[in-house]
């Protein structure tokens, strides 16, 4: 057995030092994890993290995910210091404007960070994805003699991350799915930001975590790096079940005023108990971020490691691309997120004379019609698929003992649901998606938000997206959902108006020019489909909204913008509106912000801004509406909630007719012509 060095410990107190003089520069920021946690993150990074500083995005690496996002600074430390491509200078400018090293780790800024951590709970629940897209990975690709895929898992997380929510839906999914590739290491310090834990948390996380079906240990002795190290071996013989290891620690360890108490936390120390903690590890107070060179040395072995690793991996791989030339080139296509050649060639096209179909059922459609083309796709519903019809036949269940299915079943959890999904397009080589109701958007904003903020290409599927999915009532009929997802940067939420703006939706969420993530929001009732010889291409879609019908007979003198299931009642209104020689223009408009990033003279053909007679149709909150009626136009929307009747008549009541638009518009051709 290995024994802990003067080495290890110099590498210690090296990360600890390095981590609180960065907060107190910044004189911001988190000192007590890296000071409590330094030793157990140590022991995973030298011992058995296999990882390669010089090729971050190496696909055989273990992934490492701090879910304790506040501890950035314990990652970034051993990042710098393991040889990622980061200075000293990046650590100095911690938290600053424009750095590498923001306040807590953000995916895409400094190398070697998996994901964005900081809302507790979530990197275990992305870690959970990853891990679930790694079992898939090896049972799609691995073959006897063959093993590409053998990476782990590893999660650091603390109090706040197995409090939360989402900790408890991840780690029972995990637990189901017998995770073996999953290692996670709770910083337990027994201490959160209000004080002692036990004052909001008596649970018994060994219990908790058993119960799940989860293989624990627990480590008294939390910050002894050989306790340590013998726990992750341990955890790493057991495959079939993911494994926790509690490690107690004590929090903001070294700092003789704070230590063990919640004023280590969220706070820098102080300068005076930096001095303190320094001369504690025998260190020269008056010096700041200090990196002896022997311990640079010692860590930087990561790098010729990691080559070497890397190496070794691209060997078999190559012996596996010997074997198995067409898998190995699906795999290195996934890999660098490339489509096949024809991926959309099937993607169905659908005429009215097919009778009016569901956007769901659509959206199940053109699913199946990916799935044939696209192998990498892989998702799930959150206990809904036969209401969300996001199944793929014949693709089997991702099960425990059925890994290369293609169907996820997370169960009714739709906050883990969201984070899994981001998990599983983090780790790479699949497209996920996972779909629930509209109206239980509201169990999964926080990872559909951190999706957007990372810029990763997840698909969110909400189908029964109005009141007039009917008799289950206002509980489940959404109303300020759409609103909600719209107000959300760099994500683009499409409601489609018919079957084919269904099929557009899907095909752009498959492949856009940005990487932001793709929300599709479906209809429960049956829409006719919109007879694209008499009206616009659906492929308008791709540009957020688009000139569906024109006005006949002269300029128009009123425009109805509708969305989704309320386009063909916008039409109909059309109709009528020209029998009595209103000129009307319908905009279909299913994704507001990708209009709103059009280019001026597009948005000004689709909606002249001389048209001040503009009528906006949307069965959903007019939150957002009044940017594109102008200030003179009349808003067909919803500003209570819904009721439980059957959806028609809930329609109707709600005046979504195409009498009531009519009625409406005429009025506002009629006022303003004064
Ligand atoms: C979802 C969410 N809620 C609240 C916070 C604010 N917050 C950051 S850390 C923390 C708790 C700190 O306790 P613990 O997780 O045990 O971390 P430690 O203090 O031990 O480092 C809280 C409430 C957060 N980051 N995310
Ligand atoms: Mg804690």
């Amino acid at each position: 057995m290995t024994t802990t060095t003067d080495i290890d410990r110099l590498c210690i107190d090296t990360i600890r030092l390095l981590s609180i003089d960065a907060v107190q520069k910044a004189n911001s920021g988190h000192p007590g994890l890296p000071l409590g946690a330094a030793p157990m993150a140590y022991a995973l990074w030298d011992r058995f993290l296999r990882h390669s500083p010089s090729n971050p995005h190496w696909p055989g690496r273990d992934r490492f995910v701090l879910s304790a996002g506040h501890g950035s600074m314990l990652l970034y430390s051993l990042l710098y210091l393991t040889g990622y491509d980061l200075t000293l200078d990046d650590i100095k400018q911690f938290r600053q404007w424009g750095s590498r090293t923001p306040g807590h780790p953000e995916y895409g800024h400094a190398p070697g960070v998996e994901t964005t951590t900081g809302p507790l709970g979530q990197g275990l629940g992305n870690a959970v994805g990853m891990a679930m897209a790694a079992k898939h990975l090896a049972a799609v690709y691995n073959r006897p003699g063959h093993e590409i895929v053998d990476h782990r898992i590893y999660v650091l997380c603390s109090d706040g991350d197995m409090q939360e929510g989402i900790s408890h839906e991840a780690a029972a999914l995990a637990g189901h799915l017998g995770l073996g590739n999953l290692i996670v290491l709770y910083d337990s310090n027994n201490v959160t930001l209000d004080g002692p834990a036990p004052l909001s948390m008596s649970d018994d996380l060994a219990e908790r975590f058993a119960s799940y079906g989860w293989h624990v240990q627990s480590v008294p002795e939390g910050m002894n790096v050989e306790a340590v190290a013998a726990a992750i071996q341990n955890a790493i013989t057991v495959t079939d079940r993911p494994s926790l290891i509690i490690c107690h620690t004590i929090i903001g360890y070294g700092a003789p005023h704070k230590q063990g108490t919640s004023s280590a936390h969220g706070a820098p120390l102080g300068a005076d108990e930096v001095r303190l903690v320094k001369q504690n590890f025998g260190w020269d107070p008056d010096q700041s971020f200090v990196v002896p060179e022997e311990a640079l040395a010692h860590m930087r072995r990561a790098v010729e490691r990691g080559r070497q690793l890397e190496a070794e991996w691209q060997q078999r791989f190559e012996a596996y691309r010997r074997a198995y030339p067409d898998l190995a080139a699906q795999w290195e296509r996934t890999q660098a997120g490339r489509l096949p050649d024809d991926w959309d060639r099937d993607l169905p096209t659908f005429a009215p004379a097919d009778g009016p179909i569901a956007t769901r059922d659509a959206s199940q459609a053109v699913i199946n019609a990916l799935a044939r083309r696209v192998p990498e796709l892989f998702g799930g519903s959150a206990d809904l698929s036969e209401s969300t019809k996001t199944e793929i036949k014949d693709g089997g269940a991702f099960e425990r003992e059925t890994p290369a299915g293609r169907n996820i079943y997370f169960g009714v959890r739709e906050h883990a649901m969201g984070a899994a999904v981001n998990g599983i397009v983090l780790h790479g080589g699949l497209r996920a998606f996972g779909g629930t109701f509209l109206a239980f958007y509201d169990y999964m904003r926080p990872p559909v938000r951190l999706a957007a903020l990372m810029k990763i290409p997840a698909i969110f599927i909400y189908t029964h997206d109005s009141i007039g999915l009917g008799e289950d009532g206002p509980t489940h009929q959404p109303i300020e959902q759409l609103a909600g997802l719209r107000a959300v940067p760099q994500l683009w939420a499409f409601r489609p108006a018919d079957a084919n703006e269904t099929a557009e939706a899907w095909r752009f969420a498959l492949q856009h020019d940005d990487n932001y993530p793709v929300a599709i929001v479906l209809s429960r009732q049956k829409l006719p489909v919109i007879d694209r010889t008499r009206y616009a291409s659906a492929a308008g879609l791709r540009r957020g909204a688009y000139v569906l019908a024109e006005a006949e007979g002269g300029a128009p003198d009123a425009i109805i913008i509708a969305t989704g299931s309320e386009v063909h009642v916008a039409l109909a209104a059309r109709e009528r509106l020209a029998s009595e020689g209103i000129r009307v223009r319908v905009v279909s408009m299913p994704c507001m912000g990708l209009f709103r990033h059009q280019p001026r003279e597009y948005r000004d053909s689709v909606l002249p801004p001389s048209i001040r007679a503009r009528v906006v149709v949307e069965a959903a909150s007019p939150l957002g509406w009044h940017e594109w009626s102008g200030a003179d136009g009349t808003i067909i929307a919803i500003d209570r909630f819904g009721a439980s009747a059957p959806g028609d008549v809930v329609m109707r009541e709600y005046g979504f007719t195409a009498e009531h638009i009519a009625e409406e518009t005429r009025k506002l051709v009629y006022a303003l012509r004064g």
